[in-house]
């Protein structure tokens, strides 16, 4: 089953959302596979945006995803990645729409909330960024008859 990489950043953490956020992808149907609370240093904050290296904001972006904890996640479904994405909105949150993630809580584009994988190559390579194999959890799920 396809598996992504998503994360509550700095603000989502410090806004209390992480119940919501999680809550709301439980609720979709999708599965936990992994998850922490953790600080990003800067070495892991400049390989996972590294595609934004050459970005003028890429000094802020990492010196915002250190700047606290974050709660990262492997959700795993059926087309997980673009879901996710839909269910957390545009990246600018004042182009989101209400009802996803970054629509319903975010006003600024620095600060909104959640990170999600863009493709499967995005996701491999970030999950494998993030977690050990033995952090991630292979498990059946009794309501998966009813999702699926
Ligand atoms: P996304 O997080 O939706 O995948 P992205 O990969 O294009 O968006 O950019 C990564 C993050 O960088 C994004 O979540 C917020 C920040 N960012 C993007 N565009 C920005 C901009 N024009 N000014 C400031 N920060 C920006
Ligand atoms: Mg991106």
């Amino acid at each position: 089953m396809e598996k992504t990489f998503l994360m509550v950043k700095p603000d989502g953490v410090q806004r209390n959302l992480i119940g919501d956020i999680v809550a709301r992808f439980e609720q979709k149907g999708f599965k936990l596979a992994g998850a922490k609370l953790m600080t990003v240093s800067a070495d892991l904050a400049e390989q996972h945006y590294a595609e934004h290296k050459e970005r003028p904001f890429f000094g802020e972006l990492v010196d915002f995803i250190t700047s606290g904890p974050v709660f990262a996640m492997v959700w795993e479904g059926e087309n997980v990645i673009a879901s996710a994405r839909t269910i957390m909105g545009k990246t600018n949150p004042s182009e989101a729409l209400p009802g996803t993630i970054r629509g319903d809580y975010g006003v600024n584009v620095g600060k909104n909330i959640i990170h999600g994988s863009d493709s499967s190559e995005s996701a491999s390579r970030e999950i494998n960024l993030f977690f050990n194999e033995e952090e991630l959890n292979d498990y059946s799920k009794q309501n998966e008859a009813w999702v699926y």
